[in-house]
């Protein structure tokens, strides 16, 4: 594990994937360690939400299985939202299949999602050869990909030694896997003694609220602030921006993203 933390900045300057690269980028450009997980089901609201909250982010995370009208000028309106607001794009598509599946969902089908997704994420369940098989399709295009060794929710199975086996699969794969949705830090998790290089692992984290504590489906938040300081990089917020629905209020919208970016960006200074 690194014995002392490290700047985003001076992460960015070594990193050798060029997605993680370029979001420890953005991150330092835009004061912005904010990724908001945009799961609506319209077509408009999600090109709406995006544009709102895009000068805010780092990164958008979406779900495309989840909107009920995609059709392909989706991809182009988030590619071009993603240049005009300076953020990056990750599907969270939580792939488990075997190595040939995944790869074939990866590349192809409605979605195509490697051919926009600067990043994407699968459970380590199947094993190694998931990652070989992402990695076929995603490495040649510059892609990183995210291992999910915990997870949010109640009674999560994504604990002990299966969180360590998925950061021990991650370690001999640092070309193509950046790092993991985890609920903090994962370098040195699971390392042999006589392993002395320095782990420097992306760390993105879901279940972040500032004003609720869950919800009725199992899902556990955090605060901005008990993240950073267990190691996390990235705060991924959803409904804590955009509220529950039906409808989407603006301004509201807005303010949340700013006032989310804000804790974030601040819970990051403190360690510094
Ligand atoms: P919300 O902030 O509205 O609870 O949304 C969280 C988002 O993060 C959802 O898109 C969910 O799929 C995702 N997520 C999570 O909540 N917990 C995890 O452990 C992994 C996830 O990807």
């Amino acid at each position: 594990m690194p014995d002392k933390f490290t700047s985003y900045e001076e992460r960015a300057k070594r990193h050798p994937n060029p997605a993680a690269k370029a979001l420890l980028e953005t991150i330092v450009r835009k004061k912005s360690n904010l990724c908001v997980s945009v799961d609506v089901t319209g077509k408009a609201d999600f090109l709406n939400i995006i544009d709102i909250v895009g000068p805010y982010v780092c990164l958008i995370k979406t779900h495309v299985d989840i909107i009920e009208d995609f059709d392909a000028s989706i991809i182009d309106r988030l590619q071009e939202l993603s240049k005009q607001h300076d953020f990056l794009i990750f599907e969270d598509r939580k792939f488990a299949d075997i190595g040939n599946t995944v790869a074939l969902q990866y590349s192809s089908g409605v979605h195509k999602i490697a051919s926009w997704s600067h990043i994407t994420n699968a459970h380590p369940v199947p094993g190694p050869s998931i990652i070989t098989g992402l990695s076929s399709v995603g490495k040649p295009l510059g892609r990183g990909l995210l291992l999910l060794a915990e997870m949010s929710t109640k009674g999560s199975l994504a604990t002990g030694s299966y969180t360590e086996e998925a950061v021990k699969m991650a370690r001999a794969h640092r070309d193509f896997v950046i790092g993991f949705i985890a609920q903090r830090s994962m370098n040195g998790v699971g390392k042999d003694t006589a392993d002395t290089t320095d782990d420097d692992f992306l760390v993105l984290t879901p279940g972040v609220g500032l004003d609720s504590k869950g919800d009725a489906m199992g899902q556990q938040y955090r605060t901005p602030e008990e993240v950073l300081r267990d190691g996390c990089d990235v705060i991924i917020v959803g409904r804590g921006i955009y509220g529950k629905g039906p409808s989407v209020d603006i301004q509201s919208v807005r303010e949340q993203a700013e006032r989310y970016r804000s804790a974030g960006w601040s819970a990051y200074e403190k360690l510094l």
